[in-house]
């Protein structure tokens, strides 16, 4: 296992790669270049520039998160080729100088959605939190708005404003696309992409919908224990593996993560794992929390000693942390809880490697 932490950059992540490198047991970081519109190729000198910075730090940058997909690509419009031919490029850019993990999303138009970015816990920590209610009946735009306001002054990853500034026309192009098409649209961008990956041996990782169902009406498909068995099925190929995130899949409390993990794992198809703890109170209600397990509704233990089991030996982070100790910084991405979580983690991992 390789405990790394998302890095957001020099010019929009508080937290530095200074501070990253004195977190016990983090040997590195999923980065990724922020400025370039999503769709475009990732010009080779930025990523060496990004690249040299991070291994200057003392820290490995072997994980991409994420190269965002075009919308025209998730839609199979005729102009997707052209999208798909400057991510094939990218690839090979971000391989040459060793990225081997690239995590992405196939979420039509949002990435992942709270309906609060800072809900105060009874202990005066701030936690992300999803309550059905507010969300159900509130237009799209409302929750821009809402993400735009709550977000600190940071870009929200996921949530760029080029990305949704043609917010009315991407919802109706959706009206024709169900989820059988979304997943034919995945196979081709997938059967494309193999042989770059077959020749730069990097591997796509796709992160699961979040929350895991639909949400404005859209199809969302990475959600659950089948789909993600079929998604693998598309290309059969280990290029086309999976970011296991326990706080998206695990918003779904009939998804059993251990029981993916061993399932998914053991076929070595988990190339990247994402760990955070949620409290469940409702279907559909839950906010984030620490990622003990007993602040929570899911099992860490039982989470890192499936992947313990399995001999994993990918990539894995602590994910969204709550903001304590008056931190201020991009919700889900503070220093402090994500830093507490990496070495939680770290110990579940050293008493099961010494308990055997
Ligand atoms: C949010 C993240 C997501 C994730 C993407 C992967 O905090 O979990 O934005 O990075 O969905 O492409």
């Amino acid at each position: 296992m390789k405990m790394i932490l998302r890095w957001f950059g020099r010019d929009d992540d508080h937290v530095s790669l200074e501070y990253i490198v004195q977190i016990p047991g983090v040997s590195g970081i999923a980065g990724a270049l922020f400025d370039v519109p999503v769709g475009e190729e990732w010009p080779l000198d930025k990523i060496r520039a990004l690249a040299d910075d991070v291994k200057k730090s003392g820290l490995k940058f072997e994980v991409v998160e994420s190269v965002n997909v075009h919308e025209d690509i998730k839609l199979g419009l005729p102009t997707r080729d052209q999208y798909i031919d400057n991510y094939i490029q990218t690839i090979r850019n971000l391989a040459s100088v060793g990225v081997k993990v690239i995590c992405y999303n196939f979420m039509p138009v949002f990435d992942w959605l709270r309906s609060d970015l800072a809900m105060q816990l009874e202990d005066g920590s701030y936690a992300m939190a999803y309550h059905e209610d507010k969300i159900i009946d509130t237009n799209p735009v409302e929750i821009i708005e809402r993400f735009r306001e709550g977000s600190q002054g940071f870009s929200l990853p996921g949530w760029e404003p080029e990305r949704l500034a043609e917010l009315k026309q991407v919802l109706s192009q959706y009206a024709a696309v169900d989820e059988d098409k979304l997943f034919d649209n995945l196979k081709y961008f997938l059967e494309r992409l193999k042989p770059v990956c077959d020749e730069t041996g990097v591997k796509m990782a796709i992160h699961p919908d979040d929350p895991p169902w639909s949400v404005f009406g859209l199809p969302r498909i990475i959600t659950n224990r089948d789909n993600l068995a079929r998604v693998l099925s598309l290309v059969d190929s280990p290029h086309n593996g999976l970011t296991l995130c326990t706080g998206s899949l695990g918003a779904n409390l009939d998804n059993d993560l251990p029981a993916m993990i061993r399932e998914f794992g053991k076929r070595g198809r988990i190339h990247f794992v994402h760990v955070r703890n949620l409290k469940i109170y409702a279907p559909g209600d839950f906010h984030e929390t620490s990622h003990l397990s007993s602040d929570g509704s899911l099992d860490m233990f039982e989470v890192m000693k499936a992947l313990y089991e399995i001999g994993f030996d990918g990539y894995l982070r602590p994910d969204h942390g709550r903001m304590i100790w008056g931190e201020k910084g991009r919700p889900g991405y503070g220093l402090y809880d994500r830093a507490l979580g990496a070495m939680y983690l770290t110990g579940i991992w050293e008493a099961l490697s010494k308990m055997v």
